[in-house]
């Protein structure tokens, strides 16, 4: 006799960017695998098996119910073959034997604990990894030279690799905030990151900072940290081309206080909207929008603006959802930009 069976076929985008994805993940058995892998693929540099990995995770993060069979699968972009036979085995074996190895492996392991490391990134591990030093403790004892980032981070190892909470990235809101009501009055201070798309923890906490009269923010960012300063509140700094400093934050902690990593952006009023939609994130969610940009609208879209390379001219916003209307697509609000 015949068996009739319905199958419900999803029908997804292929860019994470024309997707709606929330932090309400009804897959996280199968994307936990992938984005191990795509994590694995990055910590080794190799980027575009990463890339691979990241876009089929972010797919599978998009899907409304729970897959329970690859027939289901059937159809659906970003799938390459690696990646599905990930989910096969996830699916039929309840584990992926790929990522549980991986998982094992001691060289995953100390890149995982070295990159850890705030300012060690894979090309520093792997080196340290070849010269035998595989955690922590080697580390210390290795006698390698370690710049003022590094120090600060193997220093405060434990702090910065506890996730922030929103009660801690609200808390440092509150520093942020005041910091330039006292530097520059009339300020506006923006939270950025995760948490503007509605996580509950973060590695950091994102803050973009302007002024609504153009150019008023110009030797901003030097006056906001020299604040913090005097304050007790800065550990650690760096000011580069993407603004970054590190903070002590006095206010929710469960010893006196614990280092927290904190980005800070200060952007013109004419570059705010793209700031923020370039700070908000996901990462996968802006490399699919910068895609678009480029493959679909031969438009060249980063944080700071939006050049059509058909009319060879900039394209103003003063919002995220204008952004969206030049490039042609539906607008995401944050909450639904978690690819
Ligand atoms: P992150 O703080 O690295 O990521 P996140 O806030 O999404 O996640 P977490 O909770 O772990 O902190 O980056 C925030 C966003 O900023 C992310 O979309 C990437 C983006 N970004 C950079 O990281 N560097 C840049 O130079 C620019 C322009 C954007
Ligand atoms: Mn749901
Ligand atoms: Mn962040
Ligand atoms: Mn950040």
């Amino acid at each position: 006799h015949r068996h009739k069976l319905q199958v419900a076929l999803f029908s997804v985008s292929s860019y994470a960017c024309q997707r709606r994805t929330t932090l309400d993940n009804h897959n996280s058995n199968l994307t936990d695998a992938l984005s191990l892998l795509a994590e694995n693929a990055e910590l080794n540099n190799e980027d575009g098996r990463g890339v691979a990995f990241r876009r089929a995770a972010a797919l599978m993060k998009a899907l409304p119910t729970q897959v329970i069979s690859m027939s289901q699968l059937r159809g659906l972009p970003c799938l390459g073959e690696h990646s599905l036979r990930v989910i096969k085995d996830v699916l039929e074996n309840g584990v992926s034997s790929e990522v549980e190895s991986t998982k094992q492996s001691k060289r995953y392991k100390a890149l995982k604990i070295l990159t850890g490391i705030f300012g060690v990134g894979a090309k520093t591990a792997d080196r340290w990894i070849r010269e035998g030093i595989y955690n922590l403790e080697q580390l210390r004892h290795s006698g390698q030279t370690l710049n003022r980032a590094q120090k600060s981070g193997l220093e405060h190892y434990d702090d910065l690799n506890e996730p922030v909470t929103k009660a801690e990235a609200d808390a440092i809101g509150e520093i942020v905030q005041k910091a330039v009501d006292s530097v520059l009055t009339g300020s506006q201070v923006a939270l950025t990151g995760g948490f503007r798309r509605g996580k509950l923890t973060g590695h950091d906490v994102d803050f973009l900072i302007t002024h609504p009269e153009e150019g008023k923010e110009v030797g901003l960012m030097p006056k906001v940290v020299a604040w913090l300063e005097s304050q007790g509140f800065l550990l650690y700094q760096k000011t580069t081309r993407n603004s970054y400093l590190e903070s002590k934050d006095e206010t929710a902690s469960h010893k006196i206080w614990r280092a927290v990593r904190v980005d800070l952006v200060v952007s013109p009023i004419s570059q705010f909207a793209f700031a923020v939609l370039g700070w908000t994130g996901s990462k996968l969610f802006e490399r699919e929008l910068r895609r678009w940009a480029g493959h679909e609208k031969n438009m060249s879209l980063s944080s700071h603006a939006l050049f059509d390379n058909t009319q060879n001219k900039y394209l103003r916003a003063t919002s995220e959802e204008e952004i969206f209307a030049y490039l042609g697509l539906e607008y995401i609000p944050p909450s639904e930009r978690n690819a």
